[in-house]
């Protein structure tokens, strides 16, 4: 087994049973010590952890508790990471960040913003289900570069589209809008449809596609 995904399987167990310790051992010790990047844990181990165990919930191989353990248990490991990774040196851009309203999975746009400040991106981060008025109010506060928007739930999607509507009446059409998480993996069309210039799968393609629409050269990994 490759030790990446060792790191996975130990990692996902430890999170499932609830051992803290154990899994932010693994994240820490072995996973540092298999010469994994601080990137690959958030996306290939601990992003990869959640997705696992979503699935495993789904299947009914693990209960609604198990799923919040290893969840509390990835929020550390992320708060974790977050004080071990490198920084470039600032970009002189910025990003703000936000769950569109009524979403309440706050993980993946909370990585994006560990992403960007690795990127050397002033970050403003919103979180969890933030109403449009609010995130319209901060864009025009700190006049980002890039208004990044998450949604997992589909039926979170008339808020995003609304969301968007304010953020181009107020700010202009020209306000760069990323858009991604789960939800626009059953409708990408959405994605066209409303002109979206930044879109990605994840953390890392997000700051690549970020720097290329901002002009600034390829991050090293
Ligand atoms: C943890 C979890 C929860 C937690 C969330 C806690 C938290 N603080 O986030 C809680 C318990 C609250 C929860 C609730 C629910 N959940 Co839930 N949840 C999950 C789970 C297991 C993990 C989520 C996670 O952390 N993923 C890891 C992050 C890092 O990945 P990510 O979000 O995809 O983010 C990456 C990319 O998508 C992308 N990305 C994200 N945002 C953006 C933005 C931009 C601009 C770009 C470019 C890219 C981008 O980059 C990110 C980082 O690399 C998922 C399983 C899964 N597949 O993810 C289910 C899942 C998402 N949940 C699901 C469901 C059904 C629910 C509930 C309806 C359950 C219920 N019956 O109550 C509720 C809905 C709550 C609500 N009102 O929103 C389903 C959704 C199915 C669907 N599509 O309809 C999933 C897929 C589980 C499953 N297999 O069925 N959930």
């Amino acid at each position: 087994m490759r030790p990446e995904q060792s790191i996975l399987e130990a990692y996902l167990a430890a999170a499932l049973d609830g051992d803290r310790t154990e899994a932010l051992r693994i994240i820490r010790e072995d996973g540092i010590a298999a010469g994994l990047s601080i990137s690959q844990l958030y996306l290939n181990v601990i992003q990869a952890a959640q997705y696992r165990a979503g699935k495993m919930w789904e299947a009914g191989e693990v209960t609604v508790s198990q799923e919040h353990l290893a969840t509390g248990i990835s929020q550390l490991a992320i708060a974790q990471l977050y004080s071990m990774m490198p920084r470039s040196s600032a970009a002189g851009h910025r990003v703000l960040i936000a769950c569109v309203p009524g979403e309440t999975h706050d993980m993946g746009p909370r990585i994006l913003a560990d992403f960007f400040e690795m990127a050397g991106f002033d970050v403003r981060y919103l979180g969890a289900d933030v109403p449009s008025t609010d995130i319209v109010e901060e864009a025009k506060k700190s006049r980002p570069d890039i208004v990044a928007l998450s949604a997992t739930m589909t039926y979170n999607l008339p808020a995003f589209r609304n969301t968007v509507a304010e953020l181009r009446t107020t700010l202009g059409e020209e306000i760069r809008i990323a858009a991604g998480g789960q939800a626009f993996q059953l409708t990408p069309e959405l994605l066209d449809e409303l002109e979206i210039p930044i879109r990605a799968a994840d953390a890392r393609e997000l700051v690549d596609q970020s720097r290329r629409a901002l002009g600034i050269d390829e991050i090293s990994r």
